[in-house]
C-alpha cells in the first residue's frame, strides 16, 4: 500500500516541478479556489445558485449568481496568496492591481467559470487560467506592460473542468500536459495522467462548434466543414457548449473545436487573454496545434497574438494537426 504522504499529490507535483515557492504558493491557491467552485456547482440547486445575479459582465453576457461566487473566491485566494501583481477576470471590467501590501510577481488572466449558459441545467463547466511572469521592474508598480503580451509568454497555463469528476489540466511551458483528478474524499487533486497527447494520428474525426452560426461563417469554415459531412467517413459532430468540455474531449480523442469568426462577430466570441491563449498553450504542448484561421488580414496562430485590451477575442480552431491543418489550407485554398 502506498503511504499517504507518497500520494501522487498536485501538491507534491508542483513542489518537485517548479522550485519556486512563490509560484507554488499561487498554485496552490488557485486550485483552492477551484475546489470552492467544485463545491458551488456541485451545491447549486440546493443552495439557491442557478439563475441570474442580475449584472452585465464586460462582453456584454448577463451574470449568473454563479459566476459572481466564483469569481469573487478566485480573486479573494489570489489576492490574499500574496503572489499577485496583476488579475484580469472575465466578470471584471477592469484589471485589478493587488495592492502593494499584497502584491507578488505574477499576472493571472483567467475566466472563473466558462460556459455559465450550462450551469442551470446540471452540464459541465469549467475554470480558465494563463498565469505570467512580471516583466517590469519589481522595484515600481506593474504596469500595462505587464499585462497585454502575447501567449508565449505564459509560464502555466490550466483548467478546471467541473464535470462528472473535478479535473485539474495543467502545463507548465516545457513540462508537458498533466491531468489530476480531485479525490473529494481527500480533498486533494491527485496526478492521475502524466505527458497527455493527442491520439497519434490525430484520433477520432469529430468536428464541435456551434454550426447554429455555419451561414455567417467564412467561406473556408463553411467549405471545410461541408467536406468533413460529406466524406466518405463522415465526421461526428459533438457540441457541449463549454469550452473547457469541448476542448478537454478534443485533446483526449482527438478531432477539432472551433469558435469561427462570423459576419455578426468578425473577431470569433472567445477571449483571447483568459480562453484563447491558455488553451492553445495546452493544445500545442499536448501536440495539437491552434491557429485563428485568418485573423488581422493573415493565417495566425493564436499565441502570436498581441492583445491590445484585455477582453479582446479571436476566432479559434484548435484541435489535432490533421483537421487545424485542413482548415487552414481550406483558407489558403480560398485566397
Ligand atoms: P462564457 O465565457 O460567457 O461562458 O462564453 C464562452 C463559452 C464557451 O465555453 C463556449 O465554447 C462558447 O461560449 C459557447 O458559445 P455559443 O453559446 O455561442 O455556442
Ligand atoms: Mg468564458
Amino acid at each position: 500500500m502506498v503511504s499517504v504522504a507518497e500520494f501522487p499529490t498536485l501538491r507534491r507535483y508542483i513542489m518537485a516541478r517548479t522550485g519556486d515557492t512563490e509560484l507554488s504558493i499561487l498554485l496552490m491557491a488557485m486550485t483552492l479556489a477551484c475546489k470552492a467552485t467544485a463545491r458551488a456547482c456541485n451545491k447549486a440547486g440546493i443552495a439557491d445558485l442557478f439563475g441570474l445575479a442580475g449584472h452585465v459582465n464586460a462582453s456584454g453576457d448577463d451574470q449568473k449568481k454563479l459566476d459572481v461566487l466564483a469569481n469573487d473566491m478566485f480573486i479573494d485566494a489570489l489576492v490574499n496568496s500574496g503572489t499577485c501583481a496583476v488579475l484580469v477576470s472575465e466578470e471584471n471590467e477592469e484589471p485589478l492591481f493587488v495592492p502593494k501590501e499584497k502584491a507578488g510577481r505574477f499576472i493571472v488572466a483567467f475566466d472563473p467559470l466558462d460556459g455559465s449558459s450550462n450551469i442551470d441545467c446540471n452540464i459541465s463547466t469549467g475554470t480558465i487560467f494563463a498565469i505570467y511572469d512580471r516583466k517590469t521592474s519589481a522595484d515600481g508598480p506593474a504596469t500595462m506592460e505587464d499585462v497585454l503580451r502575447t501567449g508565449h509568454d505564459i509560464k502555466v497555463a490550466g483548467y478546471c473542468m467541473y464535470g462528472a469528476a473535478t479535473e485539474l489540466v495543467i502545463t507548465f511551458q516545457s513540462h508537458g500536459v498533466h491531468r489530476f483528478t480531485l479525490d473529494p474524499s481527500l480533498g486533494e487533486f491527485v496526478h492521475t495522467t502524466a505527458h497527455v497527447k493527442f491520439p497519434e494520428d490525430g484520433g477520432k474525426t469529430i468536428y464541435s462548434c456551434n454550426e447554429g452560426h455555419s451561414k455567417d461563417w467564412d467561406p473556408a469554415m463553411q467549405a471545410i466543414v461541408r467536406k468533413w459531412k460529406q466524406g466518405a467517413k463522415p465526421y461526428s459532430a459533438r457540441y457541449v457548449g463549454s469550452m473547457v468540455s469541448d476542448v478537454h474531449r478534443t485533446i483526449l480523442y482527438g478531432g477539432v473545436y472551433l469558435y469561427p469568426a462570423d459576419k455578426k462577430k468578425p473577431n470569433g466570441k472567445l477571449r483571447i487573454m483568459y480562453e484563447g491563449f491558455p488553451m492553445a498553450m495546452i493544445v500545442e504542448a499536448a501536440g495539437g496545434a491552434a491557429s485563428c484561421g485568418i485573423f488581422g488580414g493573415k493565417i495566425q496562430r493564436i499565441l502570436d497574438i498581441m492583445p491590445a485590451r484585455i477582453h479582446e477575442t479571436c476566432p479559434v480552431i484548435m484541435g489535432c494537426k490533421r483537421d487545424v491543418d485542413a482548415v487552414i489550407e481550406e483558407y489558403r485554398l480560398q485566397g
